[in-house]
């Protein structure tokens, strides 16, 4: 049985990364594959934004670089959250340079990403170097990776073969890729019955997740959790403008109706994806 007609319960239990098996055990427990994209600028209205969705998400996504205030001081808040409200925290980061340099912006700088972030993400552009070098910082850490497969922008040039060899780069590192940014559960993932991939899980990640628009103004295409989920074998929808609206303007309790709308929306395209 392919990884998406499995639940994700089942899939815990086998996986052997263990940022990837945090995560699916989280899905199952909290019984959400919504993950929120928290693209605001304001410490303040960052951290309340994830208090509000919290309870219903398995992982938050943060673009940590492009807070204004950022110190220290707001990992510390993130850790906190993550530990109440029971999710995991992916950096939006895609790295996208030479090993050696993705290695160092990964442990160090400012931001020093590896120490709280469980998943974070690169280009497959580089080639495998770049998995080699994050993975010199992430594994002694338990960290997963998701390689970017195919991305929601108009025109994005992540297609054809460009997919399937960030599959087969993902598939040399199965200790640390755990899975793709991409559209759709790509072919190349399952229709294979290589002995040596049989037990593989990699985990599909959609960005581009709308229940009321279509799109915007620069290039983004947003699909629905159904067609996502159940039509495109996806695990994890990820949502940011849907649920917290325009940034500057929080509304906690409009977050929190957003985030619950989202919330069953994917996971009754799940339920129905496996039969539940
Ligand atoms: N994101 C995409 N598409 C992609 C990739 C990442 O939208 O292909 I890779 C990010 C950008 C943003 C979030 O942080 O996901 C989506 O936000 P909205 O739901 O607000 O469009």
């Amino acid at each position: 049985t392919p990884p998406h007609l499995q639940t994700y319960a089942q899939r815990a239990q086998k996986h052997t990364n263990p940022a990837a098996k945090l995560l699916l055990e989280t899905m199952e427990r909290k019984q959400t594959n919504l993950s929120v994209s928290v693209d605001v600028t304001k410490a303040q209205e960052f951290l309340a934004i994830i208090d509000a969705v919290g309870p219903f998400v398995c992982l938050i996504k943060t673009h940590i670089d492009i807070i204004e205030d950022f110190d220290n001081s707001l990992i510390n808040r993130l850790q906190e959250l993550s530990t109440q409200h029971d999710f995991l925290i992916f950096e939006d980061r895609k790295f996208a340079d030479i090993g050696n340099t993705v290695a160092l912006q990964y442990s160090s700088g400012v931001y020093k990403i590896a120490s709280w972030a469980h998943i974070t993400n690169a280009h497959a552009v580089p080639g495998p170097s770049i998995v080699t070098g994050l993975a010199s910082i992430g594994v002694p850490l338990q960290r997963g990776l998701i390689l970017l497969a195919e991305m929601s922008s108009k025109g994005a040039l992540t297609t054809g073969s460009y997919v399937e060899d960030a599959v087969r780069m993902a598939r040399a590192r199965r200790d640390f890729v755990v899975g793709f940014i991409a559209q759709h559960r790509m072919e190349g993932i399952d229709a294979l019955e290589r002995t040596d991939v049989a037990d593989e899980d990699f985990l599909v990640l959609a960005p581009g997740v709308g229940l009321d628009s279509k799109g915007d103004a620069m290039g983004q295409q947003y699909r629905t959790p159904e067609e996502v989920v159940l039509n495109c074998g996806c695990d994890v929808i990820i949502v940011g403008r849907g649920i917290f609206g325009k940034s500057g303007e929080f509304n906690a309790e409009s977050v929190q109706v957003q985030a619950k709308r989202y919330q069953s929306a994917g996971w009754d395209a799940y339920k129905k994806r496996v039969s539940l």
